[in-house]
């Protein structure tokens, strides 16, 4: 008997550590509620149980067992082990700095092995040379392998461990992979030949929306790489682009773990941070009096979602406008998304936010009226979210806009010739 441990790879399909384990016989899968990554606002823990319920269902449906059991892993993998006389353990390699650590205690507590097999990723994150551009660590990709076959039938073993509800205050999208493998398909039929120019829409409606899929490996990115790649044409090298884009993110915190602390180019901590609370929930509540913005805030708190553009201009907005603790609004917004995930999120803050991530020069400002008309041109996006405005300029805003450029751009100057 092996025991196939899942973590962030709630799927059957595209499973190198679940295919590997079948090899040497008998299979029972199990997840871990472990508490230090449950420690998260409900909408997200209620993704993630939904998620591990229709893991159970798709092992139940092939004839297998998922174990589910609450506490630490390096606790509850070893008594999971023990009863089920395994001979090993299987799982996909963890490229974050909690995961690792946490696989290292898991594996010191168990007294039986625990293989690590290299997760689907384009790019593997763990590459021996750090980049901190993105060009040059594109240069390693080297086209998509193709992506493994689910298993048909899954051995009859005995299932343990309750999975409990959570209620979300968003709904949520239809759990599982089968929902993922749908809404792929759908997005490659549809959306995928226009995605290149359609991408920057603030409705987010020329994207996939497979983020929440992908962030619980739900969805295999190589699966989906494969499959745009196979269609072809301009909208499929772009998405596959931002999916790289999504494995840079696993590469700069597995090279840089420093990053959950500080900003990548240290130099911008020394910005004069603003730590008026007021300012903060004006920012986090949507009432800046900036359109955009107060639009953006609202949809991620009432649906747990956003378009790239806005997640750009937010982040921007509140780094380089508003001067706000950078770290607060990164672990604050990451609480409101269904697909918030410490590498990516971590990189698109420090990214939009000019910290130190990539080429983002500094001096690049996004003018948020202009940003507005477009990418919303029609103002639907505007109206759904932000009545009250007729348009996109500022009304009452918190700050002035122009002035709160000029500042930042000065402070920024003066740093950069210390
Ligand atoms: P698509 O356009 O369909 O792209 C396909 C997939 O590629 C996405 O699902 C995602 O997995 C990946 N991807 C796309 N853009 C990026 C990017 N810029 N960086 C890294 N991966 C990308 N994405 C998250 O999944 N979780 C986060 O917590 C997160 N936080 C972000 C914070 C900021 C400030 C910014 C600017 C971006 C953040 N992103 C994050 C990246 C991106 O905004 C979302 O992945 C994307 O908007 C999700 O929509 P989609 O699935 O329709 O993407
Ligand atoms: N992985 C686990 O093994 N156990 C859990 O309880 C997890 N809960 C999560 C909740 C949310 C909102 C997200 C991800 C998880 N994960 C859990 C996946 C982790 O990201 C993964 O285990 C990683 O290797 C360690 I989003 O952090």
């Amino acid at each position: 008997m092996r025991l196939v441990w899942h973590r962030g790879d709630l799927r059957l399909h595209d499973h190198p550590a679940l295919l590997k384990a079948l090899e040497e016989g008998g299979v029972v899968g199990l997840v871990v509620l472990d508490p230090n990554n449950l420690n998260t606002t409900p909408r997200r823990r209620a993704w993630f149980l939904a998620n591990v319920q229709a893991l159970r269902e798709a092992y139940q449906k092939r004839g297998g067992s998922l174990w589910v059991l609450q506490g630490y892993p390096w606790e509850k993998v070893p008594e999971a082990a023990k009863a089920l006389k395994a001979q090993a353990v299987y799982a996909l390699k963890a490229y974050t700095p909690y995961g690792r650590h946490r696989d290292e205690r898991v594996r010191e507590a168990l007294p039986v092995p625990l293989h690590l097999l290299p997760a689907p990723h384009l790019i593997p994150p763990d590459l021996p040379r750090a980049y901190r551009v993105y060009t040059p660590f594109r240069r390693n990709f080297q086209g998509v392998a193709p992506p493994l076959p689910a298993p048909e039938v899954l051995p009859k073993a005995p299932e343990e461990g309750e999975i409990p509800r959570e209620a979300s205050d968003v709904p949520l999208p239809k759990p599982g992979e089968e929902a993922a493998l749908a809404g792929l398909e759908a997005f490659l039929e549809t959306k995928l030949a226009h995605y290149a120019e359609a991408r920057d829409r603030l409705d987010g409606e020329g994207g996939s929306r497979l983020s929440p899929y992908f962030t619980l490996g739900v969805l295999s990115p190589r699966l989906a790489a494969w499959e745009a790649l196979k269609q072809g044409g301009e909208g499929a090298r772009k998405w596959v682009d931002e999916l790289l884009w999504r494995d840079f993110s696993y590469h700069l915190l597995y090279h840089f773990p420093r990053m959950r602390e500080r900003a990548l180019d240290p130099r911008w901590e020394a910005l004069p941070w603003n730590g008026d609370e007021e300012v903060f929930r004006a920012w986090w509540e949507g009432r800046t009096g900036v359109p955009l913005v107060d639009a953006a805030m609202r949809e991620l708190r009432t649906t747990g979602f956003l378009s790239n553009r806005a997640r750009m201009c937010v982040a921007q907005f509140a780094v380089k406008y508003l001067l706000l603790p950078w770290r607060k609004a990164e672990a604050a917004f990451k609480g409101l998304l269904l697909d918030g995930d410490t590498p990516q999120n971590l990189q698109g803050w420090q990214w939009a936010g000019g910290l130190g991530v990539d080429a983002a020069p500094y001096f690049r400002v996004f003018n948020l009226v202009a940003q507005g008309e477009r990418h919303d041109p029609g103002r639907a996006w505007l109206r759904r979210f932000a009545p009250e405005y007729a348009s996109y300029e500022p009304k009452d805003p918190v700050v002035d806009l122009e002035a709160a450029k000029r500042r930042y751009l000065a402070l920024a100057q003066g740093l950069l010739r210390r």
